[in-house]
């Protein structure tokens, strides 16, 4: 079965789960241009989250799912709510999904976990997952070790699941990489912050927009939960204070609500705006429909140009 048949898509794309800024509206806008939408369960509570879902039933007839954030205090309800809502769709982050699959499985949920490393990926496998999203650590947000390059042909060499890659991914020319690197499809999310229905603040987009390649830095590290966000003010304190020794206490000062600061008031100096690598190629806000067709426009004509510049190599 061909991804774009397993996810009930125009375009083997999913949308990244984004804690606080992937909505039922946004999820919707999506699906809705072809590719499947997620309602990002991070920030939500479980009412929130059934509330989202009936929403996003309302505003498309395209394919549009769950991400679960299995770091929410409220996952456990959450787990159950896709299921009570007939979700057709439940993508899994920041941890092992391992105890809710059978229950999943059983209600024919296509049940997609993001993992950073293959051993996770063979684990997911042999639940039943039907296909994994792998990403690496170009991405914005919390991420593994890996890099994309170096994960996603090892975990599609270890599993006969579809691998979806993720992380750094925001042209023509990734999409193209993908699908050398042995993955199906792509997920993203970094070039999707800069589009007319992303519900971030303003100034959020004004900073993806102003961003260089190397204008993103990871913060905690040393805790044990690293985040991928751009450097602001409280980036580069946070990591001076992790540097320093400082406690995991200390440094909640910083993180506590750090996310919504961002993604709601627009505070581009404390809040911690999560994003990609790939933010230093995202240059203007435009709508996701164009964002998403734009990816795929020219794979082929990429592909021809490499396949002319190994031979022309020879
Ligand atoms: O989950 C993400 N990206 C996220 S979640 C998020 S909300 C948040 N904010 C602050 C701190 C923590 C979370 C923002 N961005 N991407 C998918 C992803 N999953 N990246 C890495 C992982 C992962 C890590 C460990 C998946 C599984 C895993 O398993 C460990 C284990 O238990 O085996």
């Amino acid at each position: 079965m061909s991804i774009t048949t397993l996810l009930k898509t125009r375009y083997p794309l999913i949308q990244g789960g984004m804690a606080n800024i992937a909505t039922a509206e946004f999820a919707a806008s999506v699906a809705n241009a072809g590719a499947l939408g997620l309602i990002g369960a991070g920030g939500m509570n479980a009412s929130r989250l059934r509330e989202e879902i009936r929403r996003a039933k309302e505003l498309t007839q395209g394919s549009f799912g769950v991400n679960l954030m299995l770091m929410n205090p409220e996952v456990d309800e959450m787990a159950d709510i896709v299921v009570e809502e007939g979700v057709r769709f439940v993508t899994t982050g920041a941890g092992n999904p391992g105890k809710y699959m059978a229950k999943w499985k059983e209600a024919g949920i296509v049940v997609m976990p993001v993992v950073p490393s293959v051993a996770l990926a063979k684990r997911m496998e042999r639940l039943g997952a039907d296909a994994l999203i792998v990403e690496g650590c170009e991405a914005g947000g919390h991420i593994g070790e890996l890099t994309t390059m170096a994960l996603v042909p090892q975990v599609a060499q270890a599993v006969s699941i579809p691998v979806i890659a993720a992380g750094g991914i925001a042209s023509n020319r990734q999409v193209a990489a993908s699908f050398c690197l042995g993955a199906v499809g792509v997920q993203v999310g970094t070039c999707l912050l800069a589009s007319q229905e992303c519900p971030i603040h303003e100034n959020y987009k004004q900073a993806v927009l102003k961003a260089k390649d190397t204008d993103t830095i990871v913060t905690g590290r040393i805790g044990g939960t690293p985040v991928r966000i751009l450097k602001n003010k409280m980036a580069k304190q946070y990591v001076a204070k992790e540097k320093e020794g400082a406690s995991r206490e200390e440094l909640e000062v910083y993180t506590l609500g750090s996310l919504r600061k961002a993604v709601f008031e627009g505070n581009v100096d404390e809040g911690s705006l999560m994003a990609g690598q790939v933010s230093g190629m995202v240059h203007e806000i435009r709508p996701v429909a164009k964002i998403i067709a734009e990816l795929f426009e020219g794979v082929d004509h990429v592909l021809e140009e490499a396949k002319d510049v190994y031979n022309n190599s020879k």
